[in-house]
């Protein structure tokens, strides 16, 4: 997923391109702005925790681009072309890396595991209200 600071630098069409270049195959796209309800569910697992309040805010900041993608093993292989969490451990040439600093505004989400996989694809791609908003406030 292009997180709301990616749309908002213009990072979509790069991020696709890396995806695509690296033989990830892409099999359904949206694009939508999460709501508050969206965001807490979508990050359920983070609920209370300090950081929750400036996560909730930043997601719901704009529209984001989520991506259904197939490969072998795609989870671990997407969580390795995106890159760590922390800023200091994202290795160069991981999108995170690449174009952000920042813990929170990093670009790029991805699943974190099947399970993780299938609720986000459910939530993402299911019939859950999801409107366009804008890029720039
Ligand atoms: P990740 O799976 O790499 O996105 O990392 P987490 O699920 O641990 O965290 C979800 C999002 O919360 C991350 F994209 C960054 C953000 N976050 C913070 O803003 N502060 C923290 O202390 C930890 C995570």
């Amino acid at each position: 997923m292009v997180k709301p600071d990616g749309v908002r630098r213009s990072l979509v069409g790069l991020i696709i391109t890396r995806i695509e270049q690296k033989g990830f195959v892409i099999s359904n796209m949206r694009m939508f702005r999460m709501d508050d309800v969206f965001a807490r569910i979508f990050y359920a697992e983070h609920d209370g925790r300090d950081f929750f309040p400036a996560l909730l805010s930043f997601m719901t900041s704009g529209p984001v681009v989520a991506l259904q993608v197939e490969s072998p093993n795609a989870i671990a292989l997407v969580r390795t072309t995106i890159g760590a969490t922390r800023p200091e451990d994202r290795l160069p040439g991981t999108i995170r890396a690449d174009f952000s600093t920042q813990l929170t505004e990093n670009v790029v989400h991805a699943s974190a595991s099947p399970t993780d996989a299938e609720r986000e694809l459910a939530l993402v791609f299911g019939d859950f209200h999801a409107t366009l908003g804008t890029v720039h406030e």
